[in-house]
């Protein structure tokens, strides 16, 4: 039977399911560049030159196997743009007696894939996707009637199935977390670790010109671009992280330095979530190291939790929990992003240096988008969805599946505490604590009001106040809801007005047409002066508050 493997650009591995029971005598795998992939959130530019130079690779892998790949590119004079269009267009060129898919990442994209069941003539077989490590079915046995969804339970029932760091039945060392080791302050003297970048090979040196040529207004810069496009390079990168990164991985797990925005960390999320690398490898590689005594326990359990824990959980969340789980917004935010967003134009140094190296490298590590990117919207109440088609946009690692939990439950807990027991909501001591941005600021770190106050200062006591009724009963929230409540009523006018005038500064398009071209690439923005590309439709059930 001729059949029709349609591998999606986020599923580049030699073993996902639909890939595995290939004939290369009669069978045609199908991969397509498309114009809707790439704007129906106006991804980063990197982001886009990664995916298309990964499945260009990909593709050559293949075809140097034997197999024939019916690869269409962008600039195809006949491209569709669309994954619907260019399916259809293949089944008539092939004759396709039946067609093969692994399920993708995105709702979205799931939504498409049942109408190719119903609407296309050759049969469309959808397979699960092979490569987490827990299955849909299996996260949603675990969810069961359970309200809250704990990442923390989860992963000891992981640790438990997998057997990785575990003593017998006991966890390693005996704990299961070690986070009271790590998340230390990073020593001034101490050199972050140089990080091994791929230089651009000829194939993503095309797909940056073809991007410029393409989508040059979109966010961020090509310059900088290092990620590894191929398994080999992939690969190269994880041995790299875990014997140059993983041993101090721990301790410096939560630390911001400014100009340095990888230190410790294993850069692999791109090429992870594309399949250039499975978590289970992942994995495998970090317990390894710790066996070895290559890398202390305290570093590969926070490590192993950041994948067989959070990486997981949150994915087995999303299916769960779609497509009802996006339109929640139980703190009722609805500010637009401010511009600054997009043009890294704020005194706040700390926002400054995250959107500065987002916009450069398609990359800012766990703390900065929680405490620093995140932290910030959620104290100043903007709008889940447009907070959330930002980092869809910006990270090279995006998409729906990891983003939206992150974005929606943890930092802005529009869910409600599904997620998260509270919102991740702290003043400007966290950042200073963590980082040393704060010593070169415009603001004062220290202060608490007026206008050199620094801003996360006044928005954290503002941000309990709005939301009093929404979380002072919640017990995690009983001790800042104290100290609100010796407060006099003088200092919580003064904390009310310093964020009304900072609020009312924010602007959610750009000031002029100089901060226009002063900014690279804006994109248009929710507010912005062109529409919005939803990175959601609007099928979806109705708003709830
Ligand atoms: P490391 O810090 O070295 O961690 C190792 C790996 O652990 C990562 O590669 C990743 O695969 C996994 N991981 C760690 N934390 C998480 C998490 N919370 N959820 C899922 N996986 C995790 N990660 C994405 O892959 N795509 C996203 O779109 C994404 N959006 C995020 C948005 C917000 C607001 C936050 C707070 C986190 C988000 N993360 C996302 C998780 C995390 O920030 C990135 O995975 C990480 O920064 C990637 O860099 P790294 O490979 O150097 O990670
Ligand atoms: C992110 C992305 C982009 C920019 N372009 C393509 C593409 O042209 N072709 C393709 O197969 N995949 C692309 N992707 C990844 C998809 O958006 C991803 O497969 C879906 O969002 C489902 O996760
Ligand atoms: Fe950020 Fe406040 Fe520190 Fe400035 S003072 S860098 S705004 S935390």
């Amino acid at each position: 039977m001729k059949t029709l493997r349609f591998v999606l650009g986020d599923q580049l591995h030699r073993r996902i399911a639909s890939l595995t029971d290939l004939d290369p005598d009669t069978d045609v795998v199908l991969m397509v560049e498309v114009r809707e992939e790439a704007t129906y959130a106006r991804h980063h530019q990197q982001k886009i030159v990664f995916v298309f130079s990964a499945m260009r690779h990909f593709a050559a892998e293949l075809e140097a196997e034997g197999i024939t790949v019916d690869y269409v590119r962008l600039d195809d004079g006949d491209n569709t743009g669309s994954f619907t269009g260019e399916l259809e267009r293949a089944i008539g060129r092939h004759n396709s007696e039946k067609v093969v898919v692994t399920e993708p990442g995105e709702w979205r994209v799931w939504e498409m894939m049942q109408n190719w069941r119903e609407d296309l003539s050759p049969s469309v077989e959808i397979r699960e996707d092979n490569r987490f490590l827990c299955s849909r079915t299996a996260f949603e046995a675990w969810a069961g009637d359970r309200k809250a969804l704990r990442m923390e339970t989860f992963y000891r029932e992981m640790r438990r199935r997998t057997g990785w760091l575990m003593d017998g039945k006991e966890p390693e060392g005996g704990q299961w977390n070690f986070d009271s080791e790590n998340r230390k302050r990073l020593p001034r003297d101490l050199a972050a670790p140089d990080r091994t970048g791929f230089p651009p090979d000829a194939v993503t040196q095309e797909c940056m010109a073809l991007v410029a040529r393409e989508f040059g207004d979109h966010f961020g810069t090509l310059d900088g671009f290092r990620w590894p496009v191929t398994r080999k390079d992939a690969l190269a990168a994880l041995k790299h992280f875990i014997t140059a990164c993983m041993p101090t991985f721990g301790d410096y797990q939560d630390a911001m330095r400014q100009g340095a925005p990888f230190l410790y960390h294993a850069l692999i999320s791109p090429p992870l979530n594309a399949g250039l690398l499975t978590a289970e490898e992942v994995c495998r590689a970090a317990e390894r190291a710790f066996r070895d005594g290559k890398a202390p326990l305290n570093a590969v359990e926070g490590f192993i939790r950041q994948i067989l824990g959070w990486r997981e959980y949150v994915r087995g969340l999303y299916w769960t929990r779609m497509p009802g789980y996006a339109e929640t917004n139980a703190l009722g935010a609805g500010r637009d992003l401010p511009w600054f967003y997009w043009s890294a134009e704020t005194e706040m140094n700390c926002l400054h240096q995250c959107i500065s190296e987002t916009r450069d490298h398609a990359y800012a590590h766990h703390i900065q988008r929680l405490m620093v990117l995140g932290n910030f919207a959620l104290l100043a109440g903007i709008e889940p969805r447009q907070v959330e088609e930002w980092y869809l946009i910006v990270y090279a690692d995006a998409y729906e599946w990891v983003e939206l939990p992150n974005v929606h439950g943890m930092v802005l807990w529009a869910d409600g505490g599904v997620m998260g027991s509270k919102p991740y909501a702290a003043s400007g001591a966290y950042i200073d604590r963590m980082s040393d941005y704060c010593g070169s600021c415009a603001y004062d770190v220290k202060a608490k009001t007026g206008e050199k106050a620094c801003p996360f200062n006044y928005l954290y006591w503002d941000f309990l106040i709005r939301n009093a009724d929404r979380l002072d009963k919640n017990p995690r929230m009983a001790m800042p809801y104290r100290t609100l409540g010796r407060m006099s009523e003088e200092r919580r006018a003064e904390v009310t007005a310093d964020a009304d005038r900072f609020l009312a500064s924010l602007r959610s398009a750009p000031d002029s047409a100089e901060t226009v071209r002063a900014a690279p690439n804006p994109p248009p923005t929710g507010k912005g002066p062109s529409a919005p590309s939803r990175a959601r439709k609007s099928s979806r059930p109705t708003r709830e508050t």
